[in-house]
């Protein structure tokens, strides 16, 4: 049986293949090696670190307004390592995870987050899209593309990651709907971290799981336990080879839990207290898979700390790349919108560049 069937969102039952002490529910197989998870491991903890210097820089004033993975490392690297290099990603503005896992270098993630437009870039043949702040915009534009691909016969898919607040945008649901009618190879991947800045997830939608939209759209819908690494990429590796074979779009409701601010801008002691977020804590995606790598022998202290200097030193080469790199100029918060500017564009342009001489 199918994972969507086993798990269809009427049975009201969430995907989980490791329990929170890091062992595998009975009669389960885990669905990546030894080295493989190891691999992917040693990534979580390097986004991990990543994202903490991320904000240790924007405290120093040394980078913009920045919005925090923390948490969702598994819902990210489970969900983007299936992917394959022709596949394309439309991420909203927590993607640090899934966009390194594409292939985009860190130093375009910390240059965006710096406030210079070439963190927009993706090198090319990298198929991720630029972050996207407005809220839940970027699911029509994988349904786009994921549709204009179907009718070329090109058997890629897209994934468009975003949050559970993202699920009350009109523009999601005529997303679900256009993928549900044309069948296109799209996976929806909603991040349920609790929050879309102080909106707790009960107040988000009277529907009892975000997975059982799905439903209504007329494509298959599962519930994972976003903190479980081997869940996460057991599902999305389904539904990506269903929609590659022609199958149609799927939406995943990762359920995690976001530990961090909502952004560098938010203080969340205002909409949360510190004892809700005391039952997470052991739920820590990354907390659980040391406890499976430790079980077969392959995480101790020792490794911690080896694969924390290795990337901590990676992470001080690319601040130091990333800081050396010129300020932007004044013209390109213009440029790059049309491909021939318009002319109220233009005397806005001219004026910005004499206020600032
Ligand atoms: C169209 C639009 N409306 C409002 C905002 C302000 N805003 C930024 S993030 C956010 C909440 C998003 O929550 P969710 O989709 O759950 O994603 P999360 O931030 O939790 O990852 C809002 C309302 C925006 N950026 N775009």
């Amino acid at each position: 049986m199918s994972l969507f069937e086993e798990y269809h969102p009427l049975k009201g039952r969430m995907f989980q293949m490791l329990k929170p002490d890091g062992a595998l529910h009975p009669e389960m197989e885990p669905p990546l090696d030894d080295q493989e998870t190891f691999h992917l491991y040693q990534k979580m903890l390097s986004i991990r670190l990543a994202d903490q210097r991320a904000l240790m820089l924007q405290r120093q004033g040394r980078m913009g307004t920045y919005a925090p993975i923390w948490g969702q490392e598994a819902c990210q690297v489970g969900s983007a390592y299936p992917l394959q290099k022709r596949d394309w990603v439309f991420p909203a503005f927590r993607e640090l995870g899934a966009s390194l896992m594409m292939g985009i270098p860190l130093k375009t993630v910390y240059l965006y987050w710096m406030g210079n437009e070439e963190g927009s870039r993706a090198p090319e043949g990298i198929n991720v899209l630029p972050v996207s702040i407005p809220v839940g915009t970027h699911p029509l534009h994988a349904v786009g593309t994921a549709w204009a691909a179907k009718i070329r016969k090109d058997d890629i898919v897209t994934i468009a990651y975003f949050g559970d607040g993202a699920t009350s945008k009109g523009d999601f649901h005529e997303a679900m709907n256009f993928a549900g009618v044309y069948k296109t190879p799209t996976i929806f991947f909603c991040q349920n971290n609790q929050y879309a800045i102080s909106v707790p997830r009960k107040i988000q939608t009277a529907s009892e799981t975000i997975a059982q939209k799905a439903i209504a759209y007329g494509m298959v819908g599962i519930q994972v336990d976003g903190n479980d690494l081997f869940a996460v990429y057991a599902a999305t590796k389904e539904a990506i080879e269903r929609a590659r074979s022609g199958g149609g779009s799927a939406l995943i409701e990762g359920v995690t839990y976001r530990f961090g601010p909502h952004t560098t801008a938010d203080d969340p002691t205002k909409y949360r207290s510190e004892e809700e977020m005391e039952p997470w804590k052991p739920l820590d995606p990354l907390v659980r898979l040391r406890l499976y790598l430790k079980g077969r022998g392959l995480w101790n202290e020792e490794v911690e700390k080896r694969l924390t200097e290795e990337a901590q030193q990676e992470i001080d080469q690319v601040v130091k790349e990333a800081e050396a790199v010129p300020a932007p100029e004044v013209e390109d918060i213009f440029k790059y919108v049309y491909s021939e500017m318009t002319p109220q564009l233009k005397e806005e342009m001219e004026y910005l560049k004499e206020y600032f001489k």
